[in-house]
């Protein structure tokens, strides 16, 4: 059985919203909520750096028998007890990472089309990010691609697809709708001014659809 069948809202500690002595806090938050998995994101952070935030995610995110995924740099799976990594279309192909890892863990891969879903599907992702859906102030640099291609990708792709990308409470039901079952979101919780409320929102919203 796929290690995250039971995962279906993924979170995100990006360091781009939350300051490093918050880290903790917030993944409580988080925890507290409901989140099913959730992933450490340090963009321009030194790889020590990111060790550390890690290590008090980890104590945490272990308690709660939630996942660990760290952001780019499947390496640093041989320092720290995280039980996966997620890549890029530019980063690694997903036996690449495996092999960086040097252990067994959960590869995770982006996608932003049907061709790269199936790619991924064939490397052997354990699951995969889809979007981003809409434009997002956290990766402004990627296109959207909006929600016509996310029933079609379910039916044809059978692996966790985390629909990701400007993904927020008040939007979810439309994405829903459009055939998503599995969401990633980042901002809308993080910034939210109750995280762990937020949280458990979201959550009864994909309960309710699941
Ligand atoms: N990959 C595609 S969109 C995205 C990532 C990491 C950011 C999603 O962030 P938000 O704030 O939920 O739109
Ligand atoms: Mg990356």
């Amino acid at each position: 059985m796929n290690p995250l069948s039971r995962c279906f809202l993924y979170g995100i500690v990006d360091l781009g919203y939350v300051a490093p002595e918050n880290v903790a806090t917030v993944t409580t938050r988080l925890l507290e909520g409901g989140i099913d998995i959730l992933q450490l994101r340090a963009k321009e952070r030194l790889k020590k750096e990111i060790v550390k935030y890690a290590e008090a995610m980890l104590p945490l995110t272990k308690a709660a028998g939630v996942p660990l995924i760290l952001n780019d740099y499947p390496d640093l799976l041989n320092e720290v007890e995280a039980d996966g990594c997620h890549v890029g279309q530019e980063d690694f192909g997903v036996a690449e990472a495996r092999e960086l890892a040097g252990r067994g863990c959960v590869v995770g891969k982006s996608t932003h089309t049907l061709a790269q879903a199936h790619t991924a599907e064939r490397e052997g992702a354990d699951y995969i990010g889809f979007g981003p859906l809409f434009p997002t102030g956290t990766k402004p640099s990627a296109e959207a691609i909006g929600l016509a291609a996310i029933r079609t990708l379910h039916e044809q792709v059978h692996l966790p697809i985390f629909c990701i990308g400007g993904v927020k409470l008040e939007n979810l039901r439309d994405i829903m709708g459009a055939g998503a079952r599995r969401v990633c979101i980042v901002s809308d919780l993080l910034l939210a001014t109750d995280v762990a409320n937020r949280t458990a929102q979201v959550k009864s919203v994909l309960s309710f659809a699941a």
